[in-house]
């Protein structure tokens, strides 16, 4: 399943000239969530949305920033992010030449932490950048696939009949991969049902941190469930214990908050704390960071995924070039707009084909046309820095 080996893909991160940004624009959107979403730390009804929009030499590029309201996934929230992005990140990039999406990562370098507000920027650079070229993000990352693999994340429901009823209906429409959300009193029972309904899929369990190594014996009944993986069951900032839960389980540990940057991911595969990792762009700082943890794992072996943190069409433009790059060799948390909006901000909503992939957009940058009337409709600030 996996694409081992060092990678052999040529990248083009730059753009077709040196860019000097003469604006970057932070808007917040409002998007109210078809379903309400619940993970171990919390239940999600909407989202506000912070989007990023650079311009240089009449080209555009958008990005968006993952942070929530709380700072419960993470320690970062859109008010942390707007502080940094205002006081620190925006000025640190206007008014200098950059020419790659390198580039951004090293002038931000400096800041410690704030991946998600440096994700918002390295995304619109990264869009900018290809669109000068006239080429796609995919193209100029080196991915191999035109459509992806995707699965689907259900939340915590009422009941346990309620969560099969997802679990099926999503099925039918092509998903190759279901993942639940677990916690305490919400896991054995719950995909022992799941597994009686769908037995022969591909169903894996996501705790968001919820457990502590004095779990390990709850956690390994979950191996009799023939599970894809146990996402971050343990704490966002430990890689030891992981390592020793890891030890004792059959079933493969994936990490997603454990893993912030590139260097975590090779700590975390030296101490065996997993063996396999979800990339999420906006987790890890943007394309460089996951460029690394793409070729850091395809290197040593490892497949890898794309995580979702439920975008908006922006935001999962990105993650679908991404999870182009050939060692996405898992389905992603890339569900059909409609899954969560039932507006999405681009003319042309992503749906999942029969088969369970997702296209990847092929148009310029991330392939993808804003829906300005309807972002306009749902703008509620909108803050804009010039040179
Ligand atoms: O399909 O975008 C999606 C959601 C996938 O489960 C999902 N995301 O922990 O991975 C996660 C979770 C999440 C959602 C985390 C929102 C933080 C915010």
């Amino acid at each position: 399943m996996s694409t081992a080996g060092t990678p052999t893909t040529t990248r083009t991160l730059d753009a077709a000239a040196p860019v000097r940004l003469s604006s970057i624009e932070v808007r917040l959107i409002t998007l109210t969530l078809v379903r309400p979403f619940e993970t171990s730390f919390g239940r999600v009804d909407a989202r506000v949305v912070p989007l990023i929009r650079m311009v240089a030499d009449g080209v555009e590029g958008w990005g968006e920033v993952v942070a929530d309201t709380q700072p419960l996934f993470g320690a970062e929230t859109i008010t942390t992010a707007r502080h940094v992005l205002a006081d620190c990140f925006i000025p640190a990039l206007l008014n200098r030449p950059l020419s790659a999406v390198t580039d951004v990562a090293a002038a931000l370098r400096r800041f410690k932490g704030h991946q998600m507000a440096k994700a918002g920027l390295e995304l619109a650079f990264m869009d900018l950048a290809a669109r000068s070229r006239g080429i796609s993000i995919r193209e100029a990352i080196g991915g191999t696939r035109t459509a992806v693999p995707v699965g689907v994340s259900l939340g915590i429901e009422q009941t346990i009949p309620i969560l099969v009823d997802q679990v099926l209906a999503h099925v039918a429409q092509g998903y190759q991969r279901i993942k639940l959300k677990i916690k305490p009193g919400w896991d054995l029972d719950v995909v022992g049902a799941v597994r009686d309904a769908y037995p022969k899929g591909w169903l894996s369990v996501d705790a968001n941190t919820a457990y502590t190594l004095a779990d390990t014996e709850h956690l390994r009944q979950l191996d009799a469930f023939d599970l894809l993986m146990i996402e971050q069951p343990l704490a966002h900032d430990d890689m030891v214990d992981h390592a020793a839960l890891q030890r004792a389980l059959r079933s493969d540990i994936c990490l997603d908050e454990s893993i912030p940057h590139a260097r975590a991911a090779a700590h975390a595969l030296a101490l065996g704390s997993c063996r396999l990792i979800n990339i999420k762009i906006g987790r890890v700082g943007g394309y460089t960071e996951a460029l690394g943890i793409h070729d850091t794992c395809q290197t040593r072996g490892v497949p890898v995924w794309c995580g979702g943190m439920l975008e908006c069409g922006i935001g999962r433009a990105h993650n679908l070039a991404l999870a182009s790059l050939p060692n996405f060799s898992l389905p992603g948390d890339i569900s059909a707009s409609k899954r969560y909006w039932h507006r999405d901000v681009i003319t042309s909503p992503f749906d999942v084909a029969a088969d369970g992939t997702v296209a990847v957009p092929s148009g310029p940058g991330i392939g993808v046309t804003i829906d300005h009337d309807f972002l306009e409709s749902i703008t509620i600030d909108h803050q804009q820095f010039t040179a």
